[in-house]
Order: structure tokens, then sequence, then C-alpha cells
């Protein structure tokens, strides 16, 4: 497993119980078998008791494949299961006390202001997700999209890696990538697909060359 100083922020996948069409375990082998290198567990509707239960086999095989596992939202469960880190969003548990009790955790935090930035920035985040990009359907109650021009003035305002996530998709991610962001997270764009192996692929793929054409 490659320490936190060099993960590889190619595709970021996030898992979707309401949207899977094959389960979220098959979902994420998937998804690592078409390269991605960090797996996000995201559960909404799920019993603490059961996402206990899949948490821990899918430590299990990420540890294996050298994946990291980011648990949203959930510091309890990811320091029990020994996951690689937690995401954040703005309500969710303060950054600073999800790093006094994951002090070697990897901690990504949803960023919806340059405000938001600056303070993840001094309460020690790991990444910053630019959120939401474009308006998706996948999330309720989400804040006014921020478009590409968000992610050019966050790419400004920080060096920590910048995820982008919210409505992307094969059409908008070069864009997406070109505009500075490092990594895109797409939920229905891989798990809504009949292949989430060959969507996560062809993901990585357009990252891969758009980074190499960013001015
Ligand atoms: N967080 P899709 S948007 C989980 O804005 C999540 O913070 C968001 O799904 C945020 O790729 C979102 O299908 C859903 O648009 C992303």
């Amino acid at each position: 497993m490659s320490s936190k100083n060099e993960i590889d922020w190619n595709f970021y996948f996030i898992t979707d119980s309401s949207l899977t069409k094959q389960g979220c375990l098959k979902d994420v082998e998937d998804a690592i078998r078409g390269g991605a290198r960090v797996i996000q567990y995201r559960e909404e509707l799920r019993s603490t008791t059961d996402m206990m239960a899949e948490t821990r086999i899918l430590a299990n095989l990420c540890k294996k494949a050298g994946v990291h596992l980011l648990i949203n939202n959930s510091v309890d469960i990811a320091l029990a299961v020994d996951a690689d880190g937690v995401h954040l969003g703005q309500s969710d548990m303060p950054l600073a006390d999800a790093r006094q009790m994951f002090p070697d955790g990897i901690i990504g935090i949803s960023c919806h202001t340059l405000d938001d930035i600056a303070e993840a920035e001094e309460k020690g985040a790991d990444y910053i997700a630019v959120s939401p990009v474009f308006f998706t359907s996948t999330k309720k109650n989400i804040t006014t999209p921020l478009g590409l021009e968000g992610i050019v003035e966050f790419r400004k305002a920080t060096k920590l890696p910048v995820i982008a996530i919210g409505g992307v998709n094969m059409e908008n991610v070069e864009g997406i990538v070109r505009a500075g962001a490092d990594s895109v997270c797409a939920i229905s764009a891989t798990v809504g697909t009949d292949d989430v192996e060959a969507s996560v692929r062809e993901f990585e793929d357009i990252i891969k060359s758009s980074r190499s054409q960013r001015a």
C-alpha cells in the first residue's frame, strides 16, 4: 500500500447501494479491476451493523489489492475496520475532531467555498472535494454547483489534491481535469451503468490523457 503522500488519485470510486445493479462488493471489485486506487464506502440506507459487516469485507479486499478505502462520514466505522481514512461533509464530525481520533488517517472534506478550503487546510485535511461541480440528482440537498470556474478557483487556492464531485460524466470529465482537478468521482456514470469496470477504466484513460494536455 502506498503511503498517504503517494496516493494515486486517478479515479476515485464511491459506492451507492441505491444505484447498484450488482451489489457494492462486486462494484468495488470491478472498480479495482478497472484501475481505481481510492474507494469510498458511502451508505445512507443501511444500519451500522450492516455497514460494519460490509466494510470489514471491503477493508480486507482493498488491503489485498493495495487500494485505499475511505468511509464516508463515519470515523468510528473507519477505525473499527482499519480503513485508511474518512470523507467528511461540512455538517459531519468537525475535521479537527476527526483528525484527533484518526491521526494517521486520510481525511478528505467536501468544500463549497474558498473559506471551507482555508479551514480544511488549517485543520489538516489531506484532500478537498469541489462540491458539487454540476447539478446531480444522486445526492439530495446539494449546494449551488460551482462549475468549471469553481475548479479553477479552488485549484488556485490550495496545493491539496482537488477532487471534483457532482454530475461528472464521460462528456465533461476532460474539461474538469483541464480546469485543474486531480481526480473525479462519478457515481451514476459508473455504479449506474451495466459495466462498472469498463466505465472506471474509461474515466481513468480520459483523466490521464486530459492531464497531459493541461495548459
Ligand atoms: N456528494 P453523481 S454530489 C456523493 O456535492 C455526492 O458533495 C456531492 O453523484 C457533493 O456522480 C454527490 O451521480 C453525488 O452526480 C455524486
